[in-house]
């Protein structure tokens, strides 16, 4: 029987986890760190208690005081996002998307999605939540470069296939999503437009990157803990009006979920407050960050995907690493050298090699929010020569690197010094009315 005589090993792997990852290069593209502020709120009460339904409509008692935050957190997004609707209750971008899916698709209807290797997210596939309602699913045909969705190529699928569903947004995401181009063309064939910003919400709410819903999408889905620095749950953002915005909301609940995990909402609305204050300048210098390392790396050999468009207009980078070996492989070195990104499939390979791509994927937001800027890409850039191309192990360089960069900027946080942030978590300025 396996019975360990005390838990103190949890403890154990959890700092060990703590003090390893507050020094390496954290570059995975679906990752943030919580401000100090925000991440001292987990743990309160609000993690025991349960709370369905909305705010002054629940199924228990004891839900005032939670209550409060969601309608105060949901008024905030409206702000940020300027927009009509907004659901803070799916639990993850998975279950969004789920939320929405169930609402829309129908057995036999066509939904055109993003490939996996074109970047589409599972949750978009046969496998994933829209293969749950309809397995009729056609990818978007993509550009030669195999970065950008071919616009004439989907105007003539829609006329041809008429599909009732369209899923932009994707997780290898370099480039924005041609919904002005599309959007006309989807009206015209009633279609809904779904746009999974997962990757990309911190830096639409950043205003850096495009905006869905004016340029035609009807629905956004997304994480907030991607570029969104908030904690892990998922969003619903929308214009629609009350009664077809009600067929969402029953998606989320009680479609999808039930209580809504109330200890992760608090910190979001922390966040929330952030990316109205700062979310502009970190959206700014994410997609600049991104674009410095990308330039660094292809001066220093490495094939940086989309070159002729610049390599990135978001915060990732897709690069093909086959000289040096296949993705996961390449992926395990970096690590061992204390630099953490993910293996990812490149357009056009097949899916068999989902488990061994010729890419990894790069995101450049977390280092940015820990302070670093175009110089800190540069010595980044040179960790992965002097690790890939020369042979040489760089952790311990890695680590030292990384000590200098331990604060979460475009937050309260950084707006106090030293020791003194720990009370200035009681005291930092709070500018925007509920
Ligand atoms: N698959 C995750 C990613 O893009 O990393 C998102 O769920």
């Amino acid at each position: 029987m396996y019975y360990e005589k005390s838990v103190s090993w949890v403890e154990q792997i959890v700092s060990e986890q703590n003090a390893w990852r507050t020094h390496t290069i954290n570059l995975i593209a679906s990752e943030n760190v919580l401000s100090r502020r925000a991440r001292a709120l987990m743990g309160s009460d609000f993690v025991h208690r349960y709370a369905e339904g909305h705010p002054g409509e629940r199924y228990y008692q004891g839900t005032d005081k939670i209550d409060e935050i969601e309608i105060r957190v949901k008024k905030h997004l409206k702000t940020l996002f300027d927009c009509r609707q907004v659901d803070v209750r799916p639990i993850s971008g998975t279950v969004v998307n789920d939320a929405v899916f169930s609402q829309y698709i129908d057995p036999g209807d066509i939904v055109l999605v993003n490939s996996t290797a074109g970047g589409g997210h599972i949750s978009h596939h046969k496998v994933g939540s829209v293969g749950k309602y309809t397995r009729n699913i056609i990818d978007f045909p993509l550009t030669p470069d195999g970065y950008h969705v071919d616009v004439d190529k989907t105007i003539g699928l829609i006329r041809t296939v008429h599909p009732k569903v369209l899923v932009l947004g994707k997780s290898l995401f370099l480039f924005p999503e041609p919904v002005a181009a599309l959007a006309e063309e989807a009206k015209k064939a009633n279609a809904l437009i779904i746009y999974d910003a997962a990757h990309v919400l911190g830096l639409i709410a950043g205003k850096r990157f495009q905006d869905p819903l004016g340029e035609g999408a009807d629905v956004i889905t997304a994480s907030t803990h991607k570029t969104f620095p908030g904690s892990q749950r998922g969003i619903a953002i929308s214009n629609m009006k009350d009664p077809e915005w009600r067929t969402i909301d029953k998606g989320a609940f009680p479609g999808s979920s039930s209580n809504h995990h109330l200890d992760t909402l608090v910190p979001l609305a922390v966040t929330t407050y952030e990316m109205l204050e700062f979310g502009e300048a970190y959206a700014d210098q994410t997609i600049r960050n991104a674009k410095a390392l990308g330039h660094a790396l292809s001066e220093s050999g490495f094939d940086v995907q989309a070159k002729d468009f610049d390599f990135t207009e978001s915060h990732q980078l897709a690069v093909d690493v086959t000289r040096f070996g296949r993705g996961d492989e390449v992926a395990r070195m970096l690590k061992d050298n204390n630099i953490i990104l993910n293996m990812n499939l490149l357009p056009f390979e097949p899916l068999e090699n989902v488990t061994n791509p010729a890419g990894v994927r790069i995101g450049a937001q977390e280092m940015t929010r820990m302070g670093m800027k175009e110089a800190e890409m540069k010595e980044i850039a040179s960790f992965f020569k002097q690790c890939l191309i020369d042979g040489k192990f760089v952790g311990d360089e890695v680590v030292a690197f990384r000590n200098d960069y331990q604060s979460v900027h475009y937050s309260y946080d950084a707006q106090q010094k030293g020791g003194e942030r720990e009370k200035g978590l009681q005291e930092g300025p709070v500018s925007v009315t509920a």
